[in-house]
């Protein structure tokens, strides 16, 4: 796909804010600092479109963009961030738990996942929570520049089992654009 355009369009705090579920929606979710931001940005050539920070816990709500006039990019706060409070931490992931439960206009959820530390327990985790609702998921390997040739190796190897169970996996690193054009294709063909 091509994206022509993207725009801001909501940020929501609770599932009471959301748009109507009138689009396709390709969520964008993974532990806090992976480069989901980031990759929003990569992914519709916008450099500012979504706050990106170096500080983990930059995204603190639900952010709704409209791509191409017909179907909705959302920016998720990361998961398993260490200095929120455990309220904070128990309250986010209620919302994020209910968001992708309930949210019936879900076409795909894109679980980033940092390719330097593949295989940690909170992404293993949302794994087995997408696969228990049933919720259609790619992965997207982050960060792939900083690989050297051994990592590489490692990565690709811790992600063999999962192979069968994610609908795609894609290295990808948004300082280079490696994976985007491999990216956008997948997103096609998940839009009904
Ligand atoms: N080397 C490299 N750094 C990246 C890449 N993508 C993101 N980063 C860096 O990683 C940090 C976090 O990026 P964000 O896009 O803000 O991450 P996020 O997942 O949205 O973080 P939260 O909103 O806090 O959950 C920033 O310092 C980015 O510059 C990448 O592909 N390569
Ligand atoms: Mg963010």
């Amino acid at each position: 796909m091509n994206i022509i355009s993207a725009d801001f369009l909501i940020s929501a705090s609770s599932l009471s804010g959301l748009p109507e579920e009138s689009m396709p929606e390709i969520v964008f979710a993974g532990r806090s600092n992976v480069g989901k931001s980031s990759l929003l940005n990569s992914l519709t050539l916008k450099k500012g479109l979504a706050k990106t920070s170096s500080t983990p816990g930059k995204t603190k709500l639900i952010n709704y963009f409209l791509v191409n006039g017909d179907l909705y990019f959302v920016d998720l706060p990361g998961y398993g961030y260490a200095s929120v409070s455990h309220e904070e931490k128990e309250q986010w992931g209620k919302l994020l738990s209910a968001y992708i439960e309930r949210r019936r206009s879900i076409s795909l959820v894109i679980l980033l996942i940092d390719s330097r530390h593949p295989a940690m327990a909170s992404d293993r985790a949302m794994i087995e929570f997408l696969l228990h609702h049933e919720r259609p998921f790619g992965i997207v390997l982050t960060k792939y520049d900083k690989l050297g040739q051994k990592e590489r190796v490692a990565v690709r190897r811790s992600m063999e089992s999962l192979s069968s169970k994610a609908k795609f996996i894609v290295n990808y690193s948004s300082f280079s654009g490696l994976g985007r054009n491999d990216l956008l294709s997948h997103i096609e063909h998940c839009i009904p």
